[in-house]
Protein backbone atom coordinates (compact mmCIF):
# COMPACT_ATOMS: atom_id res chain seq x y z
CA UNK A 1 0.00 0.00 0.00
CA UNK A 2 1.06 3.44 -0.94
CA UNK A 3 0.55 6.72 1.37
CA UNK A 4 -0.86 9.98 -0.43
CA UNK A 5 -2.21 12.58 0.43
CA UNK A 6 -5.52 14.43 -1.02
CA UNK A 7 -5.67 18.06 -1.75
CA UNK A 8 -8.01 21.10 -2.61
CA UNK A 9 -7.17 23.00 -5.97
CA UNK A 10 -6.15 25.85 -3.68
CA UNK A 11 -3.39 23.39 -2.26
CA UNK A 12 -1.99 22.58 -5.55
CA UNK A 13 1.12 24.29 -4.71
CA UNK A 14 5.06 23.39 -3.64
CA UNK A 15 4.37 23.97 -0.12
CA UNK A 16 1.82 21.70 0.14
CA UNK A 17 3.66 19.15 -2.23
CA UNK A 18 6.43 19.41 0.54
CA UNK A 19 4.12 18.95 3.53
CA UNK A 20 3.09 15.42 1.77
CA UNK A 21 6.51 14.46 1.36
CA UNK A 22 7.49 15.42 4.98
CA UNK A 23 4.51 13.18 6.38
CA UNK A 24 5.75 10.63 4.52
CA UNK A 25 3.29 10.22 1.33
CA UNK A 26 4.55 8.67 -1.60
CA UNK A 27 1.30 9.74 -3.74
CA UNK A 28 -1.24 12.70 -4.01
CA UNK A 29 -4.73 12.93 -5.48
CA UNK A 30 -5.69 16.02 -6.44
CA UNK A 31 -9.40 17.87 -6.71
CA UNK A 32 -9.37 20.46 -9.86
CA UNK A 33 -13.08 21.93 -8.91
CA UNK A 34 -12.16 24.57 -6.82
CA UNK A 35 -15.20 24.15 -4.47
CA UNK A 36 -14.76 27.24 -2.14
CA UNK A 37 -15.63 29.10 -5.33
CA UNK A 38 -17.43 32.16 -4.26
CA UNK A 39 -18.96 30.01 -1.36
CA UNK A 40 -19.85 31.59 1.50
CA UNK A 41 -20.82 29.01 3.96
CA UNK A 42 -17.60 27.44 3.49
CA UNK A 43 -14.62 27.82 4.91
CA UNK A 44 -11.58 26.97 2.68
CA UNK A 45 -9.56 26.36 6.06
CA UNK A 46 -11.53 23.19 6.22
CA UNK A 47 -12.81 20.21 4.04
CA UNK A 48 -15.82 21.93 2.51
CA UNK A 49 -19.17 21.45 4.02
CA UNK A 50 -21.48 24.36 2.88
CA UNK A 51 -23.37 23.85 6.34
CA UNK A 52 -26.77 21.46 6.11
CA UNK A 53 -28.28 22.50 2.83
CA UNK A 54 -25.69 25.33 1.57
CA UNK A 55 -23.97 25.35 -1.73
CA UNK A 56 -20.46 24.52 -1.18
CA UNK A 57 -19.47 26.98 -4.00
CA UNK A 58 -19.97 27.98 -7.87
CA UNK A 59 -18.84 25.29 -10.27
CA UNK A 60 -16.21 26.34 -12.96
CA UNK A 61 -16.61 27.38 -16.52
CA UNK A 62 -18.73 24.95 -18.69
CA UNK A 63 -16.99 25.92 -22.03
CA UNK A 64 -13.26 24.89 -20.25
CA UNK A 65 -12.19 21.10 -19.73
CA UNK A 66 -9.29 19.95 -18.36
CA UNK A 67 -6.60 19.57 -21.14
CA UNK A 68 -3.86 17.15 -21.85
CA UNK A 69 -1.52 19.95 -21.46
CA UNK A 70 -2.57 21.41 -18.06
CA UNK A 71 -2.74 18.16 -16.78
CA UNK A 72 0.92 16.92 -17.98
CA UNK A 73 2.28 20.43 -16.34
CA UNK A 74 0.85 19.45 -13.12
CA UNK A 75 1.88 15.93 -13.19
CA UNK A 76 5.41 17.17 -13.92
CA UNK A 77 5.14 19.73 -10.80
CA UNK A 78 4.06 16.97 -8.49
CA UNK A 79 6.57 14.83 -10.10
CA UNK A 80 9.22 17.54 -9.05
CA UNK A 81 7.91 17.64 -5.41
CA UNK A 82 9.04 13.76 -5.89
CA UNK A 83 5.44 12.54 -5.57
CA UNK A 84 3.57 10.70 -8.32
CA UNK A 85 0.05 12.01 -9.30
CA UNK A 86 -2.16 9.02 -9.00
CA UNK A 87 -5.50 10.62 -9.45
CA UNK A 88 -8.09 12.84 -10.00
CA UNK A 89 -10.84 13.79 -7.43
CA UNK A 90 -14.67 14.48 -8.80
CA UNK A 91 -15.76 15.85 -11.86
CA UNK A 92 -16.82 19.44 -12.23
CA UNK A 93 -20.59 19.61 -12.30
CA UNK A 94 -20.25 22.20 -15.27
CA UNK A 95 -18.88 19.67 -17.18
CA UNK A 96 -21.19 16.96 -16.63
CA UNK A 97 -24.35 18.28 -14.50
CA UNK A 98 -26.46 16.49 -17.25
CA UNK A 99 -25.53 13.54 -17.23
CA UNK A 100 -26.94 13.52 -14.05
CA UNK A 101 -29.85 15.28 -14.32
CA UNK A 102 -30.15 13.39 -17.69
CA UNK A 103 -31.08 16.98 -19.20
CA UNK A 104 -30.49 18.67 -22.50
CA UNK A 105 -26.92 18.68 -22.97
CA UNK A 106 -26.87 14.95 -21.59
CA UNK A 107 -24.98 14.11 -25.18
CA UNK A 108 -22.65 17.21 -24.74
CA UNK A 109 -21.82 16.15 -21.46
CA UNK A 110 -20.45 12.44 -22.23
CA UNK A 111 -18.15 13.90 -24.61
CA UNK A 112 -16.86 15.74 -22.12
CA UNK A 113 -16.15 13.31 -19.80
CA UNK A 114 -14.72 11.23 -23.11
CA UNK A 115 -12.68 14.30 -23.71
CA UNK A 116 -11.03 14.43 -19.73
CA UNK A 117 -10.63 10.82 -19.56
CA UNK A 118 -8.78 10.53 -22.75
CA UNK A 119 -6.47 13.58 -21.86
CA UNK A 120 -6.00 12.23 -18.36
CA UNK A 121 -4.71 8.72 -20.30
CA UNK A 122 -2.35 11.21 -22.57
CA UNK A 123 -1.34 12.65 -19.13
CA UNK A 124 -0.83 9.51 -17.21
CA UNK A 125 -3.46 9.96 -14.40
CA UNK A 126 -4.47 6.71 -13.99
CA UNK A 127 -7.69 7.30 -11.56
CA UNK A 128 -10.70 9.40 -11.83
CA UNK A 129 -13.02 9.68 -8.52
CA UNK A 130 -16.51 10.49 -8.98
CA UNK A 131 -19.17 10.58 -6.89
CA UNK A 132 -22.80 9.88 -8.92
CA UNK A 133 -24.98 12.24 -6.58
CA UNK A 134 -28.13 14.60 -7.12
CA UNK A 135 -27.97 16.35 -3.57
CA UNK A 136 -24.17 15.39 -3.34
CA UNK A 137 -22.71 16.00 0.68
CA UNK A 138 -25.94 17.49 2.61
CA UNK A 139 -26.99 17.92 6.18
CA UNK A 140 -23.28 18.50 7.84
CA UNK A 141 -23.17 20.39 10.84
CA UNK A 142 -20.17 21.35 12.43
CA UNK A 143 -19.05 21.35 16.25
CA UNK A 144 -16.40 20.33 18.98
CA UNK A 145 -17.52 17.26 18.24
CA UNK A 146 -13.73 15.54 18.09
CA UNK A 147 -11.74 14.26 21.26
CA UNK A 148 -10.76 17.04 23.24
CA UNK A 149 -13.24 19.37 21.50
CA UNK A 150 -11.42 19.28 17.96
CA UNK A 151 -13.71 20.69 15.67
CA UNK A 152 -15.02 18.17 13.36
CA UNK A 153 -17.99 17.56 10.81
CA UNK A 154 -21.45 15.60 11.79
CA UNK A 155 -25.12 14.93 10.84
CA UNK A 156 -28.04 15.29 13.24
CA UNK A 157 -30.89 13.98 11.53
CA UNK A 158 -31.98 13.73 7.52
CA UNK A 159 -32.22 17.13 5.36
CA UNK A 160 -35.06 16.91 3.30
CA UNK A 161 -35.08 21.08 1.80
CA UNK A 162 -35.45 20.26 -1.89
CA UNK A 163 -32.64 21.40 -4.34
CA UNK A 164 -32.93 25.13 -5.98
CA UNK A 165 -33.00 25.04 -9.42
CA UNK A 166 -29.31 25.19 -11.38
CA UNK A 167 -27.53 23.59 -8.52
CA UNK A 168 -26.29 19.91 -8.50
CA UNK A 169 -24.03 17.90 -6.14
CA UNK A 170 -23.81 20.77 -3.65
CA UNK A 171 -22.82 23.47 -6.35
CA UNK A 172 -24.20 25.72 -8.54
CA UNK A 173 -23.61 25.34 -12.10
CA UNK A 174 -26.16 27.60 -13.31
CA UNK A 175 -27.20 31.24 -11.60
CA UNK A 176 -29.53 32.27 -13.77
CA UNK A 177 -31.42 29.39 -13.43
CA UNK A 178 -35.19 30.26 -13.24
CA UNK A 179 -36.84 29.91 -9.62
CA UNK A 180 -38.51 26.60 -8.22
CA UNK A 181 -36.66 23.22 -7.12
CA UNK A 182 -35.50 20.17 -9.01
CA UNK A 183 -38.12 17.32 -9.14
CA UNK A 184 -37.54 13.99 -7.45
CA UNK A 185 -36.85 11.02 -8.72
CA UNK A 186 -37.03 7.33 -8.14
CA UNK A 187 -33.67 4.82 -6.94
CA UNK A 188 -34.50 3.02 -10.21
CA UNK A 189 -34.25 6.04 -12.22
CA UNK A 190 -30.90 6.87 -10.37
CA UNK A 191 -29.17 3.49 -10.99
CA UNK A 192 -30.95 3.54 -14.98
CA UNK A 193 -28.39 6.64 -15.26
CA UNK A 194 -25.57 5.68 -13.81
CA UNK A 195 -25.62 2.32 -15.92
CA UNK A 196 -25.61 4.36 -19.00
CA UNK A 197 -23.28 6.68 -18.02
CA UNK A 198 -21.02 3.63 -17.47
CA UNK A 199 -22.06 1.93 -20.61
CA UNK A 200 -20.83 5.08 -22.38
CA UNK A 201 -17.41 5.79 -20.43
CA UNK A 202 -16.05 2.69 -19.48
CA UNK A 203 -14.68 1.86 -22.87
CA UNK A 204 -12.71 5.24 -23.50
CA UNK A 205 -11.75 5.04 -19.91
CA UNK A 206 -10.05 1.69 -20.47
CA UNK A 207 -8.68 2.39 -23.55
CA UNK A 208 -7.19 5.71 -22.10
CA UNK A 209 -6.03 3.42 -19.18
CA UNK A 210 -7.68 5.47 -16.56
CA UNK A 211 -10.01 3.66 -14.16
CA UNK A 212 -13.52 5.49 -12.74
CA UNK A 213 -13.84 5.33 -8.92
CA UNK A 214 -17.27 5.18 -7.75
CA UNK A 215 -17.49 7.03 -3.98
CA UNK A 216 -20.58 6.11 -1.94
CA UNK A 217 -23.18 8.63 -0.93
CA UNK A 218 -22.04 10.70 1.97
CA UNK A 219 -23.64 10.68 4.38
CA UNK A 220 -25.40 7.74 3.16
CA UNK A 221 -29.00 8.10 3.80
CA UNK A 222 -31.82 6.46 1.62
CA UNK A 223 -32.63 10.02 0.06
CA UNK A 224 -31.11 13.61 0.72
CA UNK A 225 -32.89 16.90 -0.01
CA UNK A 226 -35.88 14.42 -1.60
CA UNK A 227 -33.62 12.83 -4.16
CA UNK A 228 -32.39 9.07 -3.99
CA UNK A 229 -28.83 8.33 -3.33
CA UNK A 230 -26.78 5.38 -5.10
CA UNK A 231 -24.74 3.43 -2.63
CA UNK A 232 -26.03 3.48 0.80
CA UNK A 233 -25.36 0.37 2.00
CA UNK A 234 -22.47 -1.80 1.77
CA UNK A 235 -24.06 -3.93 -0.76
CA UNK A 236 -25.14 -1.14 -3.39
CA UNK A 237 -21.10 -0.93 -4.09
CA UNK A 238 -21.51 -4.49 -5.42
CA UNK A 239 -24.93 -3.61 -7.50
CA UNK A 240 -21.97 -0.87 -8.73
CA UNK A 241 -19.00 -2.97 -9.89
CA UNK A 242 -21.37 -5.60 -11.55
CA UNK A 243 -22.91 -3.30 -13.64
CA UNK A 244 -19.74 -4.08 -16.00
CA UNK A 245 -16.14 -6.15 -15.16
CA UNK A 246 -14.52 -3.70 -16.79
CA UNK A 247 -10.76 -2.66 -15.09
CA UNK A 248 -11.73 0.52 -15.48
CA UNK A 249 -14.83 0.39 -13.08
CA UNK A 250 -13.88 0.45 -10.06
CA UNK A 251 -14.42 2.36 -6.07
CA UNK A 252 -13.06 5.03 -4.18
CA UNK A 253 -13.43 3.18 -1.12
CA UNK A 254 -14.36 5.53 1.65
CA UNK A 255 -14.22 4.02 5.14
CA UNK A 256 -15.93 6.84 7.24
CA UNK A 257 -18.98 6.38 4.87
CA UNK A 258 -18.89 2.71 4.77
CA UNK A 259 -18.94 3.06 8.61
CA UNK A 260 -21.80 5.31 8.69
CA UNK A 261 -23.96 2.74 7.20
CA UNK A 262 -26.81 0.80 8.58
CA UNK A 263 -26.16 -2.61 7.50
CA UNK A 264 -23.46 -4.75 7.67
CA UNK A 265 -20.15 -4.16 9.40
CA UNK A 266 -16.72 -2.48 8.43
CA UNK A 267 -15.03 -5.07 8.22
CA UNK A 268 -17.04 -7.75 6.34
CA UNK A 269 -17.68 -4.92 3.81
CA UNK A 270 -13.54 -4.25 3.25
CA UNK A 271 -12.91 -7.80 3.18
CA UNK A 272 -15.84 -8.24 0.45
CA UNK A 273 -14.12 -6.11 -1.84
CA UNK A 274 -10.86 -5.96 -1.36
CA UNK A 275 -11.26 -9.64 -2.07
CA UNK A 276 -12.81 -8.96 -5.55
CA UNK A 277 -9.75 -6.18 -6.30
CA UNK A 278 -12.19 -3.41 -6.90
CA UNK A 279 -11.12 -1.09 -4.90
CA UNK A 280 -8.73 1.74 -6.71
CA UNK A 281 -7.90 3.71 -3.69
CA UNK A 282 -9.22 4.53 0.03
CA UNK A 283 -10.18 7.37 2.09
CA UNK A 284 -9.48 6.68 5.59
CA UNK A 285 -11.90 8.12 8.22
CA UNK A 286 -12.97 7.05 11.38
CA UNK A 287 -16.73 8.21 12.83
CA UNK A 288 -18.74 7.26 15.76
CA UNK A 289 -22.74 6.60 15.45
CA UNK A 290 -24.81 5.77 11.87
CA UNK A 291 -26.20 7.96 9.70
CA UNK A 292 -28.34 10.36 9.99
CA UNK A 293 -26.57 10.61 13.15
CA UNK A 294 -23.04 10.68 13.50
CA UNK A 295 -19.54 12.47 13.63
CA UNK A 296 -16.65 12.30 12.31
CA UNK A 297 -13.13 11.51 14.95
CA UNK A 298 -9.37 11.25 14.68
CA UNK A 299 -8.19 8.18 13.04
CA UNK A 300 -7.19 6.20 16.23
CA UNK A 301 -10.64 7.28 18.34
CA UNK A 302 -13.80 6.38 16.29
CA UNK A 303 -15.63 2.91 15.77
CA UNK A 304 -13.54 1.36 13.41
CA UNK A 305 -9.86 -0.32 14.28
CA UNK A 306 -8.05 0.90 11.17
CA UNK A 307 -5.08 -1.45 12.11
CA UNK A 308 -7.25 -4.63 11.30
CA UNK A 309 -8.67 -2.60 8.32
CA UNK A 310 -4.90 -2.18 6.91
CA UNK A 311 -4.32 -5.72 7.54
CA UNK A 312 -7.38 -7.07 5.62
CA UNK A 313 -6.47 -4.72 2.85
CA UNK A 314 -2.98 -6.08 2.85
CA UNK A 315 -4.28 -9.61 2.94
CA UNK A 316 -6.28 -9.20 0.33
CA UNK A 317 -3.17 -8.10 -1.73
CA UNK A 318 -4.75 -4.33 -2.32
CA UNK A 319 -1.34 -2.41 -3.14
CA UNK A 320 -3.33 0.86 -4.14
CA UNK A 321 -2.77 4.42 -2.48
CA UNK A 322 -4.49 5.37 0.66
CA UNK A 323 -5.44 8.63 1.58
CA UNK A 324 -6.76 10.47 4.86
CA UNK A 325 -10.33 11.37 3.93
CA UNK A 326 -10.99 14.19 6.39
CA UNK A 327 -9.52 14.75 10.02
CA UNK A 328 -10.69 17.05 12.61
CA UNK A 329 -9.23 20.62 12.78
CA UNK A 330 -6.82 21.00 15.52
CA UNK A 331 -6.56 23.48 17.70
CA UNK A 332 -3.52 25.51 16.15
CA UNK A 333 -2.60 27.96 13.76
CA UNK A 334 -3.15 25.19 11.20
CA UNK A 335 -5.70 23.03 11.89
CA UNK A 336 -6.53 21.62 8.58
CA UNK A 337 -2.24 20.41 8.63
CA UNK A 338 -2.14 19.49 12.08
CA UNK A 339 -4.99 17.09 11.37
CA UNK A 340 -3.60 15.56 8.01
CA UNK A 341 -0.14 15.36 10.02
CA UNK A 342 -1.94 13.22 12.74
CA UNK A 343 -3.41 11.05 10.41
CA UNK A 344 -0.71 10.22 8.29
CA UNK A 345 1.39 10.01 11.26
CA UNK A 346 -0.85 6.93 12.46
CA UNK A 347 -1.83 5.51 9.08
CA UNK A 348 2.75 5.57 8.31
CA UNK A 349 2.64 3.29 11.96
CA UNK A 350 0.09 1.27 10.74
CA UNK A 351 1.86 0.50 7.55
CA UNK A 352 4.74 -0.45 9.33
CA UNK A 353 3.00 -2.75 11.78
CA UNK A 354 1.78 -4.54 8.72
CA UNK A 355 4.97 -4.64 6.88
CA UNK A 356 6.31 -6.26 10.41
CA UNK A 357 3.53 -8.80 10.78
CA UNK A 358 1.13 -7.47 12.73
CA UNK A 359 -2.01 -9.33 12.63
CA UNK A 360 -5.16 -8.38 15.06
CA UNK A 361 -6.63 -10.46 17.77
CA UNK A 362 -9.72 -12.39 15.92
CA UNK A 363 -13.33 -10.79 16.21
CA UNK A 364 -15.42 -11.37 19.09
CA UNK A 365 -18.23 -14.07 16.47
CA UNK A 366 -20.72 -11.55 16.80
CA UNK A 367 -19.24 -9.41 14.77
CA UNK A 368 -17.33 -11.64 12.59
CA UNK A 369 -20.50 -13.32 11.18
CA UNK A 370 -23.67 -11.02 12.01
CA UNK A 371 -24.43 -7.64 10.54
CA UNK A 372 -23.71 -4.95 14.16
MN1 LIG B 1 -14.75 10.01 1.35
Amino acid sequence: MKLGLGLYRHMLNEEYYAFAMQAGCTHVIVHLVDYFRQGEANPAHNQPTGGKDKPWGVAGDPSKLWTAAELIALRKQVEAAGLRLEGIENFDPAHWHDILLDGPKRARHMQNVHAILRAMGEAGIPTLGYNFSIAGVGGRTSGPFARGGAESVGMDGPVDTPIPNGMVWNMIYDSAAPPGTLASITHDELWRRLQRFLEEALPVAEKAGVRLAAHPDDPPTPTMRQQPRLVYQPAMHQRLIDISPSPSNMLEFCLGTLAEMTEGNIYETVERYSAQHRIAYVHFRNIAGKAPHYHETFIDDGEVDMLRILWILSKNGFDGVIVPDHAPQMTCSAPWHAGMAHTLGFLKAGLMAIERGFTPAPLPSKLSHGSA
